[in-house]
């Protein structure tokens, strides 16, 4: 631990819990008991120092007037904000006894946990909440609101959620930054992309939005919503055509060579400038400075997977580092995930083997659906933490049905009293990250951490973990696993052979704050083949995505809200929308205490666009479509194109003009693999109202 000279003060070693690929190592000032500092480790090699314009307030967030601090019991009718405070025993008695009844008459699937990422702490995210969950039978959540599609695409050709080391970006010639808003969705990349070009690389966003990033590029294609996947076979039907790819690599390390060659002639660039919107000349000399640039760097994140051919455009995409052979080299290759480069014992934290046989699941997505026609059995508790669904999940005018059902019991647990606690019948007081202790792994980087608390548990706020270790109490769960402690369950976690976890304990993780995996630091992980696939190739065709009745070969699906597909539809919408994370938020986290920074919520539409429908700059309109609608002032900006309309999200409903959502827009249709969110798929028709 680090020391300082006033014996008063304490430095505590923390680390970020929020969903971002970055996971920064930090060191929180601590002054009689009370957070008085927050700033980024600056030995930690990816924090480098610096926090994000979120975290570095997280002492406000953390001390914030409007903290919920009592457990509460609603007193008015759903949705009035009427409250009385209880105690912890009467609020814990109440959700026993409701969930034994419940069980009792519906059997306990009639009961749907719905959490997600608030904090992706180990602990916080899924530990003694699983456990307690699965002991009880009740229904299971598949999360995939956020990376089920890319997860899935990129896992048929890769293997797992392994990828070039982000540090290496600082040594590439060549960075697609391609469907990522790095600046404002993974912030500790850019010193390394700012790195390699003042080592003379080239830096070009692709994305249909000029987003922070894209102006911060030497280059911006901006490439046609969900089309993402015609370019990449684009891109490879001209380096085969013209000879540039990487004939041995092909050969030695991936599986299916013939089969993309035979699919890669069907995109000759003038089909794709089509599909795209991008000059075919681009395409073009696009592709020969993929292929005779090295090393060379793709940057892929979650935002252009939220498409009905979402898999698919990742596991394309991913296959373009083979072709070239992008993957002999350290700085070369392709980022989408580091998460599957920690191989932790989710097993032991979780525990699986205690779900009942047969336990059916719902897909996270499908709350609205869930929640107004499930009925074998209804769902009739839910029970909400480390999630926002009120505002998050898609189809908000179903979700909104399904919350206001009289016969639905419904609990939050939370920090703040977001727009989901409105609907909630038991209100219970999460503490924040400065005040539990947690370990970490991370998406976008190679360290685990461990977060040491700075501060006491504030009012009567329990962490997650503690909320389920007394419920499984009241509950009579006797199992030992439930009167783990929160260190005890950082232990079992890590507790594995596998070489890249060899000295990394929770005593060394205490001591440190944060180590690297055990991996080289100038990995070149697929250099020499060795994917972790079935055939342990990289597979440009896979049998297991025939197995599972997909195109087993590389393929570009377009969006399913298209006029490609859709004309009817497109007739009637012809606006695609996009909702990407506005800078200041962290989802809907944040969006409370630093709605100051971000200004009023709006709608970006290019002027062509607005004029055509008497919209001026400022003027408020409404976004609709057959789901549902919402309101906001119009900001003119060629930022986007004609056709396309941008809501910089996720505000808070009861922040916005007409206590609305952009996802009362939104759909339940799922992605083509890992049943995923299609938020971005997404047509809708804007008009202008009266203020
Ligand atoms: N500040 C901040 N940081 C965050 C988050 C946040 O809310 N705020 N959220 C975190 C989470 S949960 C996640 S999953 C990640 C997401 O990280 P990113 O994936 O980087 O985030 P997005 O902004 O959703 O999408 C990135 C870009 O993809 C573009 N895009 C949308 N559709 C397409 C397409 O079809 N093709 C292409 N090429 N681009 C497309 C969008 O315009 C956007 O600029 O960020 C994390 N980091
Ligand atoms: N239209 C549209 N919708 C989207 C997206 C989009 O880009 N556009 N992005 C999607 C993506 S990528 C994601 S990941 C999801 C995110 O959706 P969510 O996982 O719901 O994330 P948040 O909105 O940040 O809400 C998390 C809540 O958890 C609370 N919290 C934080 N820490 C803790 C804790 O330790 N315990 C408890 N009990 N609560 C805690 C926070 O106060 C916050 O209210 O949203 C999805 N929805
Ligand atoms: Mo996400």
């Amino acid at each position: 631990m680090a020391t300082v000279s006033d014996p008063a003060l304490k430095i505590v070693r923390a680390a970020c819990p929020h969903d971002c690929p970055d996971t920064c190592a930090m060191l929180v000032t601590v002054k009689d008991g009370r957070a008085i500092k927050i700033g980024g480790d600056p030995s930690h090699p990816v924090t480098q120092g610096f926090l994000c314009a979120k975290v570095s307030r997280y002492i406000e967030r953390t001390y914030h007037q409007d903290r919920l601090l009592h457990p509460m019991r609603r007193i008015g009718p759903r949705g009035s904000g009427q409250w009385q405070r209880i105690t912890w025993d009467e609020a814990l008695d109440e959700i026993a006894s409701r969930f034994k009844s419940i069980s009792a008459e519906y059997g306990p699937e009639a009961i749907l946990p719905y959490s997600y990422s608030g904090s992706l702490g180990l602990l916080m995210y899924g530990s003694m909440d699983r456990r307690f969950f699965h002991k009880l039978g009740a229904s299971l959540l598949d999360r995939t609101i956020c990376a089920a599609a890319g997860s899935a695409g990129y896992r048929y050709t890769i293997g797992k959620s392994i990828g070039t080391d982000p540090e290496q970006f600082a040594n590439a010639r060549l960075i697609l930054l391609w469907g990522t808003n790095t600046l404002t969705s993974n912030p500790h990349l850019w010193p390394f992309v700012k790195r390699a070009r003042a080592n003379g690389a080239r830096v070009i966003a692709i994305d249909p939005y000029r987003s922070r990033t894209a102006r911060q590029c030497d280059e911006h294609l901006a490439i046609n919503v969900g089309t993402d996947a015609a370019l990449a076979l684009g891109l490879m039907h001209v380096i085969l055509a013209e000879g540039l790819e990487d004939r041995d690599y092909l050969r030695d390390y991936t599986l299916g060579e013939a089969e993309l060659r035979a699919r890669a002639a069907e995109y000759p660039p003038e089909r794709v400038a089509e599909i795209t919107g991008l000059p075919a000349e681009r395409i073009i000399s696009l592709a020969r400075e993929y292929a005779t640039t090295q090393p060379v760097a793709i940057r892929i994140n979650y935002g252009l997977q939220r498409h009905a051919g979402g898999g698919m455009a990742v596991r394309t995409i991913a296959a373009l580092p083979a072709v070239v052979g992008a993957w002999r080299q350290p700085a070369g290759g392709i980022l989408l995930s580091t998460s599957g480069t920690f191989p932790l014992n989710y097993a032991a934290l979780e525990r699986p083997d205690l779900i009942p046989r047969g336990t059916r699941t719902i897909n996270m997505i499908e709350l609205g659906q869930a929640l107004t026609e499930v009925n074998d059995p209804p769902v009739k508790a839910l029970f909400v933490y480390g999630s926002n669904p009120a505002v998050v999940a898609p189809d908000l005018q179903r979700v909104h049905q399904g919350l206001m059902r009289d016969d639905l019991f419904v609990v939050v647990h939370e920090q703040f009293p977001t727009d989901t606690v409105q609907y909630a019948d038991i209100v219970l007081p999460a503490t924040t990250q400065l005040e539990h202790g947690d370990i970490l792994k991370a998406y976008g980087q190679l360290y685990m951490a461990w977060n040491e608390p700075a501060i006491a548990w504030q009012g009567e706020a329990i962490p997650n973990t503690e909320l389920f270790r007394r419920l499984a109490a009241r509950m009579g769960f006797d199992d030992p696993c439930f009167a783990d402690s929160d260190e005890e369950m950082a232990r079992q976690v890590l507790q594995s052979d596998d070489p890249w976890l060899a000295g990394i304990t929770l005593e060394a993780l205490k001591e440190h704050g944060w180590l690297r995996l055990n991996v080289p630091n100038a990995w070149a992980p697929f250099a020499e083949g060795n994917f972790p696939t079935p055939s342990g190739k990289c597979e440009l065709y896979s049998s297991s995505m025939a197995a599972a009745g997909l195109d087993p070969v590389l393929t570009f699906t377009p969006p399913a809200e298209s006029a490609a597909v859709a004309p009817d539809l497109a007739a009637r919408y012809p606006l695609a929308l996009l909702t990407p994370p506005a800078h200041h938020f962290l989802n809907t986290t944040f969006v409370n205490v630093l709605k100051r920074y971000e200004g009023e919520p709006v709608l970006e539409i290019n002027p062509v666009d607005a004029t055509h429908r008497q919209i001026g700059h400022g003027d408020l309109v409404r976004v609709f479509n057959d789901r549902g609608s919402f309101q906001l002032p119009a900001s003119l900006t060629d930022h986007v194109k004609p056709g396309l309309v941008v809501a910089p999200s996720i505000w808070w409903r009861t922040l916005t003009p007409d206590n609305k959502g952009v996802n009362h827009t939104t759909s339940q249709a799922q992605t083509d693999m890992g049943g995923g969110a299609t938020f971005y798929d997404n047509l809708v028709q804007v008009e202008r109202v009266e203020r």
